[in-house]
């Protein structure tokens, strides 16, 4: 059964026609004129058949293994386009070409008719979705779970220097990705009241009553793992209306009203949350988290008992991992399901749940940590407030009897803050789990001694790491086919899936020739970017410039605002010495900025305004340019981060939980600035500090600056370059027609004490990329280390991230081929 998957599913020979035949039967449309949409809308209907037969094989392989399977929980995923990650993962790259060009297109220009699925915020979501791909690859038993939204994440115009967003009706034009499982519908529940019954033994039961409901659809996307030997299924669901209308309203005359109904509950996937910040007692999202759990919830019982086994075993069988306290109401959830449902006893219930579920943090911003008011929760689901209630009673008796006394501990401790009444999602997450983990070696660290030491001390050995990774295959054999072809000429193709192969590139590093193509790789990434930015902006950059890349999300820890203060300064070295032995520079940036986000926004439209001003400088032109990536994402990361030389990593340290951008950047040869913050720190033990340009305060300095009193005014006092830039800044030399619109960003800055100590790590900053400029001056010696970073990023792979998993927290072992 294993070997299901053989090649002859791909059957390459028929796939010209049956290309013709989906644009004429599913899309009915004319073969001609030949519209590039149509073909790859045609293609992807090609492909997917394909993959639904391997699929099946896959599943039955399942069925035929008993295996334990992981359940990864995740309210965001952020997959971008699908169709050439197929292609290369099911290894149909030169049939595709082929019958492509057969067609009269290039497969590259159809793979670019795609629109991105952008079904999460950032870090979290891609993180879930290279994980998906290694789960894939390494054949671990498993499945996805999120929400099919409607709207995606937002689209990112530039209008006048500031962001506007635009809706992202991503499946407008079809998607052949999704397959709509319109068979298994499900019913989730809301509001109501919890009732207290006798059953017919006179013992006192809870039931549910008086609820809403809404339906869940299925729709599953599938994850092909490279090699094509298997297949994993994201599954998302979709809300639909329980009753299409109120019957009742309408035969009374109401039809608005009728559909009223039936629009509440269609908003529940709607749309995604573009903050990623706190989301503050917004009901709908609340109803998002719930739907998503009960669904998945309903899923995995449903599988479990149709294989046999009863719930004493379910945490052999079952491992469910909550990325982030999203959806952490599972744990009241599978509570309520045991007890009320399933009518097991507490004890034993909590036992099956805790040893079911695991937790993986992804932030220590306090802002960041959810909270919900216990009057809304207990509203919108009446019976898991009391059981959270319940959960928090018996784990304060805990607390009690480790610390007898100490009632301020158990306020602290409580999962109901007793104070704000509010629960504390992270607090219910750690209890009801038997693992919790952070997702780089500082950040896991961080949320042992700082964020939950208490909670440490009462578990010991719960709290763990695992450090994040990213698929080899998306950021580095499809994003970048030129570099690919030289590794692989070299070390052959086996890195792909054993990333720590790459570490026999190390002795090519002292290889001229070696060197000579690797940089010819990279001039032809570059050329790449320059054509889209040209394409996308009209403007102009030069491949033979150092390319300085930040691009992620916009948010203040993040420094962007550190970033143009360093470009300010450049552009005032530059103008007073037009000979300053520097190498030129073109310095792009992108992100989307929560949309109201009022200080990222503010960011934003500075950086438009010091590129227009210094893009139109002629007396710098050729020495410096200044590029505002519009709409950064997931299609856009795999254009820019193979062009880029220098990568920018800046956080205020002890605030980036991780990063992944850092990891996709180095793999794929650029050199990084950054600072002592996330997994910066692990790349930086992994490439040698000699290949890297590391500044600034530490974690604990920065605790330490902070807790001394900070004063920004006496640094800028002294740094006269520094103090030179803020003032340009501060009074509108870069927007002299609104010369007060930067006021907040200085504000921020000098008098309310420079939280993410921008200041403190400006001169740092300067020193470092000092010596970007020289050691760019050397192209071999540049190269030699942009070889040394790709070399040397084995341990980033996600394939590793997920065995860890697996291993340490799942207890699952692949299975064989
Ligand atoms: C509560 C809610 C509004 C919310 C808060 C924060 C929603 C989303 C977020 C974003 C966080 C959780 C996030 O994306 N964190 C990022 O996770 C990446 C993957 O682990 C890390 O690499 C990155 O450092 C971290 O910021």
């Amino acid at each position: 059964m294993a070997k299901s998957a053989a090649p002859d599913f791909h059957q390459i020979e028929s796939l010209g026609e049956d290309i013709k035949r989906y644009v004429l039967s599913i899309l009915g449309n004319d073969l001609y004129p030949p519209d590039p949409f149509r073909y790859y809308s045609g293609l992807a209907y090609a492909i997917r058949e394909r993959l639904i037969k391997m699929w099946l094989a896959t599943q039955a392989s399942y069925y035929d293994s008993m295996s334990k399977r992981v359940y990864y929980l995740s309210m965001e995923f952020l997959p971008g386009r699908f169709l050439m990650n197929y292609i290369t993962n099911m290894g149909m790259e030169d049939g595709c070409r082929q019958a492509a060009a057969d067609l009269g297109f290039g497969l590259d220009d159809l793979a670019e008719e795609e629109r991105d699925a952008g079904l999460g915020n950032g870090g979290l979501g891609r993180l879930a979705s290279c994980y998906m791909d290694s789960m894939a690859t390494q054949r671990i038993p498993g499945y996805g779970y999120g929400i099919l939204y409607d709207y995606g994440l937002f689209h990112q115009r530039i209008v006048n220097g500031w962001q506007e967003e635009e809706a992202d009706n991503w499946r407008r034009h079809g998607s052949p990705w999704v397959i709509d499982r319109v068979e298994h519908l499900y019913e989730v529940k809301f509001y109501g009241r919890s009732e207290a019954y006798n059953d017919p033994q006179g013992v006192l039961r809870y039931r549910w009553a008086e609820a809403d409901t809404v339906m869940a659809m299925p729709c599953d996307i599938l994850i092909p793992g490279h090699g094509g030997k298997h297949v994993t299924n994201m599954r998302l669901w979709a809300a639909a209306s329980s009753t299409g209308f109120s019957l009742r309203d309408f035969n009374q005359g109401d039809f608005l009203g009728a559909m009223q109904s039936k629009i509440h509950s269609e908003n529940i996937s709607k749309v995604l949350y573009p903050n990623d910040e706190p989301i503050q007692g917004k009901e709908l999202r609340l109803r998002q988290q719930y739907f998503l759990v009960a669904a998945t919830l309903r899923d995995i019982i449903r599988r479990h008992k149709k294989s046999g086994p009863g719930f004493a075993e379910f945490p052999d069988q079952v491992a469910i991992q909550l990325n982030d306290t999203h959806p952490t109401i599972a744990v009241a959830e599978l509570m309520r399901i045991l007890v009320d449902e399933e009518f097991l006893g507490w004890d034993e219930a909590w036992d099956i749940c805790r040893r079911t579920f695991a937790y993986t943090n992804h932030t220590v911003l306090p802002e960041a940590l959810e909270t919900w008011p216990a009057d809304l929760l207990g509203r919108v689901l009446p019976r898991h407030l009391e059981i959270i209630a319940e959960i928090d009673r018996r784990f304060l008796l805990e607390v009690a009897v480790a610390h007898p006394g100490d009632q301020v501990r158990q306020n602290r401790l409580a999962i109901i803050d007793p104070a704000s009444r509010r629960v504390r999602m992270a607090h219910l997450a750690i209890v009801g789990s038997h693992k919790v983990n952070g997702v780089a070696r500082l950040h896991s660290d961080i949320l042992r001694e700082k964020v939950f030491p208490e909670f440490d001390a009462l578990y010991p050995g719960k709290f763990t790491n695992v450090t994040n990774g990213i698929t080899p295959r998306r950021w580095l054999l499809q994003a970048n086919p030129a570099l690919s072809r030289l590794i692989t000429s070299r070390i052959g193709p086996d890195w792909t899936t054993d990333l720590d192969r790459l570490a026999e590139l190390l002795p090519l590093a002292d290889d001229p020739d070696f060197r000579k193509d690797w940089r010819a790789a990279k001039r032809e990434n570059k050329k790449r970017l320059a054509r889209y930015v040209l394409r996308k902006s009209g403007m102009g950059i030069n491949p033979d410039t150092l390319f300085d890349v930040q691009v992620k999300r916009m948010h203040e820890y993040k420094r962007q605002f550190l970033n143009v203060l360093h470009v300010v300064t450049l552009y005032n070295r530059l103008r007073r010495d037009p000979a300053l032995a520097v190498p030129p520079r073109t310095v792009l940036i992108g992100g989307k900025a929560a949309p109201g986000y009022f200080m990222a926004k503010r960011i934003i439209r500075l950086i438009t305004a010091v590129a227009e001003t210094v893009n139109a400088d002629d007396a710098v032109r050729s020495r410096l340019r200044v590029v505002f990536l519009p709409n950064y994402c997931v299609s856009q990361a795999e254009k820019v981060i193979p062009a880029a030389d220098l990568s920018q990593q800046i956080s205020t340290a002890g605030m980036e939980a991780s990063g992944t951008g850092n990891m996709k950047f180095a793999l794929n040869g650029a050199l990084t600035i950054g600072t002592l913050d996330g997994a910066n720190i692990e790349i930086m033990e992994a490439v040698g500090r000699e290949n890297i340009f590391i500044f600034g305060l530490t974690a604990k300095e920065v605790e330490a600056t902070r807790a001394a009193g900070y004063d920004p005014g006496r640094r800028v006092a002294a740094d006269a370059e520094l103090a030179e830039a803020l003032d340009m800044i501060g009074r509108g030399y870069f927007t002299p027609s609104e010369p007060d619109l930067f006021t907040p960003i200085l504000d921020n800055l000098l008098r309310h004490g420079d939280y993410y100590l921008v200041t403190a790590d400006y001169r740092a900053c300067l020193e470092a990329q000092d010596a970007v400029n020289a050691l760019y001056l050397d192209p071999e010696a540049w190269t030699a280390a942009s070889i040394r970073n790709t070399a040397n990023m084995g341990f980033f792979s996600s394939d590793r991230a997920v065995l860890e998993y697996a291993k340490n927290i799942w207890n699952i072992e692949p299975l064989g081929e």
